[in-house]
């Protein structure tokens, strides 16, 4: 998979290059590119905002210097998401399906947002036939100052699906939100008792059908508690 991100903090994505994503990176199941929009500027300020059409608080960004970006950026067959809280709301079921998508971009607003015709000029048929699809996603409601923790909300929860990214795959299957409204089991591990507080005796029954009822319970526990 190809992941861009176009940002005017670049600086925010260093984490990439640790842990699962940035091993995922040197085996070459992932490459990541990092865009400054800056660069995609022609005024000596590198302005990427301007005022609001229709007056109101804070700044817009300016579309001229976001087609000249996605531009450069965008290839046939790609999807690009466009953060903002007022998006799609984000989960698990839509990050399964961009883990099957060849190349992820993400554009990063600041501010009030991106000019909405970005957005618009993106989605029209001339780019749909080349399957450019556009996203509007949004991570939660509440407001961030801009998109690139919520790109890097996405790209985590994305990547450790890709096949070779997990150093033991079996664990996707067990996990919470695998399937629809699903929260796993809690899970121990040794001491059998740490600061006077046991393991779950069953735990350490050895007996399968009734360690399998055990967890199967609790997460139904989890599920309801959770509503
Ligand atoms: Cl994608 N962007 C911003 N600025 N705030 C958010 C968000 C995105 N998702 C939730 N809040």
């Amino acid at each position: 998979m190809r992941i861009d991100a176009i940002t005017i903090f670049p600086e925010y994505f260093a984490p990439l290059q640790l842990s699962l994503i940035g091993k995922a990176q040197e085996r070459g199941i992932l490459e990541v590119k990092i865009y400054d929009l800056r660069d995609f500027t022609s005024d000596n300020h590198h302005t990427v905002d301007d005022t609001p059409y229709g007056g109101g608080a804070g700044m817009v960004m300016k579309p001229e210097v976001w087609g000249d970006a996605l531009d450069q950026v965008l290839t046939p067959d790609s999807d690009l998401i466009i953060l903002t809280p007022a998006g799609r709301r984000f989960d698990q079921r839509m990050a399964e399906e961009f883990a099957a998508s060849k190349h992820l971009i993400f554009a990063c607003g600041r501010y009030e947002g991106i000019d909405a015709r970005v957005g618009q000029y993106y989605s029209q048929e001339q780019f749909h036939s080349q399957s450019i699809r556009v996203h509007e996603v949004s991570i939660g409601d509440y407001v961030l100052g801009g998109g690139e923790v919520a790109s890097l909300v996405m790209i985590e929860a994305i990547t450790r699906l890709l096949p070779g990214v997990l150093g033991n795959p079996d664990s996707l299957v067990e996990e919470s939100h695998a399937h629809e409204g699903f929260l796993e089991y809690p899970n121990y591990t040794k001491p059998p008792i740490w600061r006077d507080i046991p393991v779950p005796e069953v735990l350490l029954s050895g007996n399968h059908a009734a360690i399998a009822k055990w967890r199967a319970d609790e997460a139904a526990r989890r599920a309801k508690n959770q509503l």
